[in-house]
């Protein structure tokens, strides 16, 4: 509701208004359903019932309802817009026109009227505009793709209900610390780990998303084995039982030297990946009319040419798209060369495994920043999907996921602080400013510093009054942020909320010892400070406190300073 027309021009494509705005009576937009897209009116569930917007269904073909609604809504079918693309029309007449090619685009075109509708005590107002919108990309999703502790089916339910509702259309599970995902890649799963990809596959079917089951079985797959290949065929066969369609086999993280037999049998593991990739490929081709395969290969970071890549390049099935995750594992800059480059090397489409906002190098870490650095272009340079590697913190990551949603949909319109001002909005609401601030002290040290300049700028000028406020700020912040309505956020961010007030508190000791640096009193209670800061076994990005404390010559104990690396 109340959509700024700033944000109109930024989240849809092309946004043709000429200013004017429709009235309808009413405080419900209640829509009469004409539709030309599908013979059998199939639009049931692209709408969530209860809220603005009512579709009034048709009493059968060609029979209009007794209740003709406010305004008339014509969904018809258009094959030459991209696919998950659509067309709004809004009349000044109350017409609205969604043409769309697939129901995804549908679903999407939907949810646009939703964000233009304004709803008032006796009307709605909406935009006269013409909306045309279509992705950059085909494939824009999540890979829960990281170590450590992975995410919990609610995680994971409340993870696709988002993707939804944000323009993304894969989940792809890959849980490095599944165990049947990778190490027990042969054994099935027990019944009630699958009950809950199952449900998971059925959650994402509801909100057009496609599941993606990923395996991995590059650490001992024995190549000439029947067995391995009956065992990979009968795990994927489960899969394909639930209805899932979508596959990927993921080679990164192994050692992927061929020893013994498997040297003897294919020589090179270029030629080894692209061979089992092929068996995979047909043996879904065998069972399936339709569905996506796509390989991770080991060398999945870098942007020259090898061997490997060649053996890819010139044995792998056409149709199998290939990850890479940039210029190394954690790429602060994706540019157009290497992009390019690359897909030459490959031979192949290419998806963009994109390691933000994952922390599991950094487990003290939360990285709260949005995503930049990828060529605007990378659609027109072979590249036709873009996942994002998440953290462990599902909630927490929805602040970089949210910016990512943005440059999936439009990078070449992509703007990282506009983006990253309106994910803080959309997560937290009032608290924006306090959310913001707290974000900028948690910023992603592996793709760029991590620090907070004001407060290099601050402690450089020893400007001891702009370090109270900036550290009651900081305290302030985090008692507020602790108050927000989000449970799964104040449990995930708890520890650094709390660490971020140990931190003013540890601030103020550090303040008397300055004021009377021979007073053993004052210098016990900064050893006891810092250790409840140490307690917490988390810290913040710019590490504040600390920071400070070194930088105004408080002389720190050793192990302090090889865990916070401020040495
Ligand atoms: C892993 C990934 C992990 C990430 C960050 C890929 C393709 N694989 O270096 O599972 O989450 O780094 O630690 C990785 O990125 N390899």
């Amino acid at each position: 509701m109340g959509i700024s027309l700033r944000d109109c021009q930024y989240l849809f494509r092309d946004y043709y208004t000429q200013g004017k705005e429709l009235v309808i009576d009413g405080s419900q937009l209640r829509c009469e359903l004409a539709s030309r897209y599908s013979m059998n009116q199939d639009v049931a569930g692209l709408l969530t019932e209860g809220g603005d917007i009512v579709i009034l269904k048709p009493a059968g073909p060609g029979v209009a309802t007794a209740d003709k609604g406010n305004a008339e809504l014509m969904l018809e079918y258009d094959g030459t817009l991209a696919a998950d693309g659509y067309r709004l029309t809004i009349g000044e007449d109350a017409k609205l026109v969604l043409a769309a090619p697939n129901r995804r685009g549908l679903k999407y075109g939907l949810d646009a009227l939703k964000r233009l509708l304004t709803v008032e005590e006796d009307c709605c107002r909406l935009p006269v505009v013409t909306v045309e919108d279509e992705p950059s990309f085909a494939v824009r999703g999540i890979i829960e793709g990281f170590y450590g502790v992975p995410w919990s089916f609610a995680d994971r339910m409340d993870a696709v209900r988002y993707m939804g509702g944000h323009r993304m259309n894969a989940f792809m599970y890959a849980p490095k610390d599944d165990p049947y995902h990778r190490e027990l890649w042969r054994e099935p799963y027990p019944d009630d780990i699958f009950a809950g990809i199952h449900e998971l596959k059925q959650e994402c079917d509801k909100h057009l998303v496609d599941f993606y089951y990923c395996i991995s079985p590059g650490n001992d797959l024995e190549f000439r084995s029947q067995g391995d290949f009956a065992k990979l065929e009968e795990k994927l066969g489960a899969m394909i039982a639930v209805g899932v369609r979508h596959f990927a086999l993921l080679m990164d993280d192994i050692d992927y030297v061929l020893q013994g037999d498997n040297k003897q049998f294919l020589e090179r593991s270029g030629t080894a990946h692209a061979y089992v990739t092929n068996r995979v490929y047909d043996y879904l081709a065998g069972c399936l009319p339709h569905f996506t395969l796509a390989m991770c290969p080991s060398e999945y970071w870098s942007y020259w040419d090898t061997e490997y890549k060649r053996d890819i390049r010139e044995q792998l099935h056409p149709a199998v798209k290939v990850f890479w995750t940039g210029y190394f594992v954690f790429a602060p800059e994706i540019g157009r060369k290497h992009a390019e480059d690359n897909h030459g090397y490959y031979g192949h489409e290419l998806w963009l495994w994109d390691n933000i906002p994952v922390n599991d190098c950094d487990k003290d870490r939360l990285f709260l920043d949005p995503v930049r650095g990828r060529s605007s272009r990378l659609g027109q340079l072979g590249h036709t999907a873009v996942v994002a590697n998440p953290m462990n913190q599902w909630e927490c990551s929805k602040i970089t996921l949210t910016t990512m949603s943005h440059y999936m949909w439009n990078s070449e319109r992509y703007m990282a602080e506009l983006s990253w001002e309106l994910s803080v909005r959309e997560f937290a609401g009032e608290l924006a400013e306090d959310m913001m601030f707290f974000c900028l002290q948690n910023l992603n040290s592996r793709l760029y510093s991590g620090g907070y300049p004001e407060l290099d700028d601050a402690l450089a000028r020893r400007d001891l009054a702009w370090l109270d406020g900036y550290f009651n700020r900081l305290e302030q912040t985090a008692v507020r942020l602790g108050g927000l309505e989000n449970a799964k956020f104040i449990e995930e961010a708890g520890p650094w909320l709390r660490r971020a007030i140990a931190d003013a508190v540890l601030w103020r000791a550090v303040r008397r010892q300055l004021t009377d640096p021979l007073n053993p009193q004052a210098q016990a209670e900064v050893l006891q400070r810092l250790e409840t800061c140490r307690s917490y076994g988390v810290r913040l990005g710019s590490d504040p406190a600390v920071h400070a404390a070194e930088a105004l010559g408080i002389e720190l104990p050793e192990e302090i300073k090889e865990e916070t690396g401020n040495d």
